[in-house]
């Protein structure tokens, strides 16, 4: 099998400190966190930042003080911007991290209730997005949250707008959205074109479970706070890195060699 490549989202949009307040939010906070996490062995740093009073922002100057901060502290890893952001967002405001020219940057590829919201991605921000991606040459990561999210990436692709082999994210238990379950990633999974690449994210409490069939499978994982805030049930995960030593450790039991930064780019990009 390929080498396990895992991506850890250190801080989402939805997530406060009140819920846990190990959170990293703060460009400092945000940048310790990444390294930590690398160290414990993620190659992908899933990135979302905030304002000075914590709440979700898609400000070009604060992931831009962010990455800065991270690389200055010694991390290597891909680190992959949201282009999602919150919902609500305007998609100008949403698109600034990818006017920095990242290696990555997620591209979220269909509308979804999302809690009590919706979160829109309707074809024509979608084919913006792509466009934009393929101009500054970041990778695209297509987040599909439902099944038919899969076909709006095969759209962009027949397009012409997605170079290269494709890269998924297959997140499952969104609330309002398709449930986590292994019956529902087998599903995805089998929907993916041939040579594309995928991880996995579980939402809540469903976090360890899809990242471990993930892991079965030859897939990726994706852990971290942005999408699951416990450690065990009632016992709130200390920091990002705890959630990924977990799946390392995992992995060595697997006999599934856990991808490097340099070897994910290989992998990827
Ligand atoms: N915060 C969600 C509404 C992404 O990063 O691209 C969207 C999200 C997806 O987190
Ligand atoms: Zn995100």
């Amino acid at each position: 099998m390929e080498k396990l490549i895992i991506t850890a989202a250190i801080c989402g949009a939805e997530v406060t400190k009140e819920d846990n307040p190990n959170l990293p939010v703060t460009p400092e906070e945000l940048a310790d966190a990444a390294l930590e996490a690398e160290k414990a062995g993620a190659a992908i740093i899933h990135l979302h930042v905030r304002d000075r009073d914590g709440r979700p922002t898609q400000d070009r100057d604060i992931f831009s003080e962010t990455m800065d901060l991270m690389r200055a502290r010694g991390v290597k890893a891909i680190i992959q911007p949201s282009t999602g952001g919150a919902a609500g967002m305007s998609w100008e405001e949403r698109l600034q991290p990818v006017l920095l020219k990242p290696e990555m940057a997620t591209l979220d590829c269909g509308t979804t209730n999302f809690g009590d919201d919706v979160f829109i991605n309707d074809l024509p921000l979608m084919v913006k997005f792509a466009e934009k991606m393929k101009d500054m040459q970041v990778k695209p990561e297509l987040e599909c949250f439902e099944p038919g999210h899969i076909y709006n990436a095969l759209y962009l692709q027949e397009k012409g707008l997605l170079p290269g082999p494709l890269h998924f994210d297959l997140v499952l238990g969104v609330p309002g959205a398709l449930g986590a379950s292994i019956k529902n990633l087998n599903f995805m999974v089998e929907l993916l074109p041939e040579g594309a690449t995928w991880t996995a994210a579980g939402v809540g409490r469903h976090q360890l479970q899809i990242a471990i069939h993930s892991l079965l499978m030859g897939g990726h994982c994706r852990v971290g706070f942005e999408d699951n805030i416990y450690y065990l049930k009632g016992e709130l995960a200390q920091s990002n890195a705890q959630l990924v030593a977990r799946i390392v450790r995992l992995a060595e039991e697997l006999q599934r060699k856990v991808a490097t930064p340099d070897e994910a780019r290989e992998i990827l990009i």
